[in-house]
């Protein structure tokens, strides 16, 4: 296990050097985490941006399919796994608001408050110091995740400790408890308020997958990957459970406390590790577990495995890198990722491709080319993100020694979504944001609404599973479909028709599909979208409305206390 120490610097001198000094009430000290405030799609002074909304898909996947465009919010795992590790008294605050974070100080006696922030969001990380050391001067401040990546963070931010790396052992250790007892894995529901055609599904307790983050970090090491770097780069990272039975028995408890069969594993390269996944498989086949896995991982990583062994980990949905292949990275070495994306579609396994736009082989004759060639992987789902030296990054002490950072590019408009921060040699500034929008939209005008393509791999796995003789296999396929068909149908009914104006292509490839799901469908499933599909295609079309005029979605504020007694 490679387990990094965090770092803290010494050139600041409110930043404490030398021998690493524990707080004086150890684990009696009331701790506050706190993610950075919002609102976050729109433009202010602190960096939230309008580009950049606190949602995953919605920010950099499915963010040109308008209504069909999949939204969703994700809870700061970082500072929720911290406080499941430390026995100390905690309450962790996600997305407040400026004055809910200073309420949450002013009503309590913090002794240590920890914020977590990314690159973009260091004006915010910067302005919660600022208020703290005004209402809670006795608040000893901790800056950790990736913003503590920044070259000159200790100068830019009023902090006692800024930690890089990983944070549970650093907290342990200030705190002054067991750096190496073993991780406690919290319960994790992976997303929440999901959004899709106008219509907010309940946050029903089990429907939802559960988040198990088996490591942090990647050893691959790819030149412009922070998360590779900010855990150790090449060769590095750091796994909070070794084995497959670990591994396992988290599982095992989540799907206890959370009543979920289905996970989202937060591992870089999950597939890399062979002998933890292989372990994991027996396990699973042992205990007659037919669960469902959301996995990211390198085309590499992937080809290890047959597509029987995939299906019967549960691999179900896969995320990954399809660089072009002039770029050279190692993690594509030996893989027609074409032939796979489709190879792995065919199989049930809904395929999360990612792209880079404006590599260093690319300009404006050949650019045009290979976005086409991303698209061509017809993906259930397509991000796209442009290339970004990001400090911390190979890539960045490279561009810096190059001398082609652009200077004045504000860290707020650093997330791969707008416009490049560095000089490229053939693409400009401007154009690589036109570059970045034609290939979100030429995605979705080939290949239609996210929605629509993960129902047709849903569908392809049924077809292909549902007289496995693995009844693990069949029973997954078999619950999707349960749950799904009937929705699916309903969505597709109003996607057809929402899109009979628009694109008579994509709109018959539509019924097509919604034809094969009644097939397949059992009678609900085939009553279902008389009754939903209308009432789905009004939502539609009243949420573009909403859209047209600007709304915007924010996660909402909430507080969660452990081992917690009222000062
Ligand atoms: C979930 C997620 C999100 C969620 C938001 C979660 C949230 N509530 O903030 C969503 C999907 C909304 C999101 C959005 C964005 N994200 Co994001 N996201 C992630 C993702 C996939 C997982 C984060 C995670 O939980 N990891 C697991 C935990 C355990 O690790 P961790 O957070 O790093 O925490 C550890 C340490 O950093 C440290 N630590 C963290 N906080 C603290 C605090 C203290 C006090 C201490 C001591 C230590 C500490 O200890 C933790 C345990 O070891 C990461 C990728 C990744 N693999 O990490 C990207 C990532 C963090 N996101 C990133 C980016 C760029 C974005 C976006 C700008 C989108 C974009 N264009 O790419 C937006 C920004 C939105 C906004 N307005 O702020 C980058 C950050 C790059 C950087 N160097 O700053 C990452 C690394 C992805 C990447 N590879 O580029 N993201
Ligand atoms: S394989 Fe993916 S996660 Fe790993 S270093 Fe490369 S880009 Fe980062």
């Amino acid at each position: 296990m490679e387990l990094l120490t965090s770092s803290v610097d010494a050139s600041n001198p409110s930043v404490h050097s030398g021998s690493f000094e524990k707080h004086p009430k150890g684990s009696q000290a009331r701790i506050l985490l706190s993610s950075v405030f919002g609102p976050y799609a729109q433009d202010d002074e602190f960096g939230s941006r309008s580009i950049n909304p606190m949602e995953l898909y919605h920010n950099q996947v499915t963010r040109a399919q308008g209504s069909f465009s999949l939204r969703m919010f994700h809870r700061s795992w970082g500072i929720m796994m911290i406080q499941a590790n430390i026995s100390a008294p905690c309450a962790v605050l996600d997305f407040p608001t400026r004055d809910d974070f200073a309420r949450q100080l002013k009503n309590n006696d913090y002794d240590v408050v920890g914020i977590t922030g990314i690159i973009v969001n260091v004006a915010k990380v910067r302005e919660m110091c600022r208020i703290t050391r005004e209402l809670s001067p006795q608040s000893v401040i901790v800056v950790g995740g990736h913003v503590a990546a920044i070259p000159g963070i200790e100068k830019m931010i009023d902090a006692d400790h800024i930690v890089k790396g990983e944070g549970v052992s650093w907290m342990r250790r200030y705190l002054g408890e067991d750096e190496s007892a073993p991780i406690r894995h919290p319960a994790i529901v992976s997303g929440m308020r999901t959004r899709i055609m106008g219509i907010r599904l309940p946050d029903r307790k089990g429907a939802t997958a559960a988040t198990i983050i088996p490591s942090v970090g990647c050893p691959m090491g790819c030149n412009f990957c922070t998360t590779s770097a900010f855990f150790g780069g090449k060769g590095k990272f750091v796994n909070f459970f070794e084995t497959g039975d670990e591994l396992f028995e988290v599982m095992r408890r989540m799907e206890d406390e959370l009543k979920v069969n289905s996970f989202f594993v937060m591992d870089e390269n999950f597939l890399l590790h062979r002998e933890r996944a292989m372990r994991l498989l027996e396990l699973m086949k042992a205990g007659n577990k037919s669960w469902a896995l959301s996995v990211f991982a390198s085309a590499n990583a992937i080809r290890k495995y047959t597509m029987q062994e995939l299906v019967e980990l549960g691999v179900s949905w896969l995320w990954m890198g399809l660089e072009s292949p002039q770029a050279g990275y190692s993690k594509l070495q030996g893989a027609d990722t074409r032939e796979l994306t489709r190879e792995l579609r065919e199989h049930g396994i809904r395929v999360q491709g990612s792209t880079i736009i404006g590599l260093e082989h690319h300009t404006p004759d050949n650019i045009v080319a290979e976005i086409e060639h991303a698209v061509s992987h017809d993906t259930d789902f397509h991000q796209f993100m442009l290339y970004t030296p990001v400090p911390g990054t190979p890539l960045y002490q490279q561009m810096a020694e190059e001398g082609r950072l652009l200077r004045d590019v504000d860290y707020a408009d650093v997330h791969g979504q707008f416009k490049f921060n560095f000089k490229h040699a053939a693409i400009s500034r401007e154009d690589s944001k036109r570059f970045l929008d034609w290939a979100f939209w030429r995605d979705f005008q080939i290949n239609g609404p996210s929605l629509y393509r993960i129902s047709r791999t849903l569908l392809a796995g049924w077809k292909r599973y549902k007289d496995s003789p693995d009844a693990r296999v069949r029973t997954r396929f078999a619950r999707e479909m349960g749950r799904l068909s009937g929705v699916y149908s309903s969505a597709l009914w109003a996607m057809e028709r929402q899109f009979r104006k628009v694109d008579r292509e994509v709109s018959e490839k539509i019924r097509t599909l919604r034809h094969e799901f009644r097939q397949e469908s059992g009678f609900m499933g085939r009553m279902l979208p008389a009754l939903l599909g209308p009432i789905l295609l009004w939502t539609t079309r009243h949420e573009e409305r909403r859209l047209a005029r600007g709304k915007t979605y924010e996660p909402p504020t909430i507080l969660e206390r452990s081992n917690w007694v009222e000062a």
